[in-house]
């Protein structure tokens, strides 16, 4: 059958018939499938191998993409005062100076190594913003700086009120091996 005729005979099943769905599916099943077996010629192969391989291409870039963003997460601390764990070797605590707030706030934080002595041989960077206004409050990774006591201590200029993160990211010979973020609200 060619198109034309398969038009047709649907027409009229349907004309005669209008419940009949399941022959007209049959016959539009055939014509698909005749329509595919014509239009295979071997220049239509090269196009659908191209049209193949340009999603393939795609399909990999999301998938890449994807790894490099899971290498972009940072885990959300679990509050002031509590313990995070570095692998193995480390952990730190962190604080606020005072409650977030308009204004000025210091966020303190402080390594240990595993037997709990204080560690100071990591550089810590923070980049403050609203994840909501991506862009718009964004500080940058500003390395924190240390006081006499070993504490690492970054200034966090809270601008406006709402959503705030502070997005940590801690290296050891100047390779990350840890990401948290603070989120909190004002
Ligand atoms: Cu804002």
């Amino acid at each position: 059958m060619n198109n034309q005729k398969i038009i047709l005979r649907a027409d009229q099943i349907l004309r005669t018939n209008p419940k009949n769905l399941s022959a007209i599916n049959s016959i539009h099943q055939n014509s698909i499938f005749a329509i595919n077996l014509r239009s295979m010629s071997k220049i239509n192969q090269k196009i659908l191998s191209l049209i193949m391989g340009t999603i393939i291409f795609f399909c990999m870039m999301t998938f890449t993409q994807k790894a490099l963003a899971q290498d972009d997460v940072f885990t959300p601390l679990p509050g002031e005062g509590k313990k995070c764990k570095i692998g193995e070797d480390y952990y730190f605590e962190y604080s606020f100076d005072k409650t977030p707030q308009l204004g000025t706030v210091i966020l303190k934080i402080q390594v240990f190594d595993r037997d709990g002595n204080k560690e100071t041989s990591l550089k810590i960077a923070g980049d403050a913003g609203m994840p909501t206004m991506r862009g718009h409050h964004d500080t940058g990774m500003v390395e924190f700086q240390k006081n006499q006591k070993g504490d690492y201590l970054l200034p966090v200029n809270i601008v406006m009120p709402g959503e705030w993160d502070i997005r940590i990211i801690f290296s050891k010979d100047d390779k990350p091996i840890y990401k948290g973020s603070i989120n909190f609200s004002v």
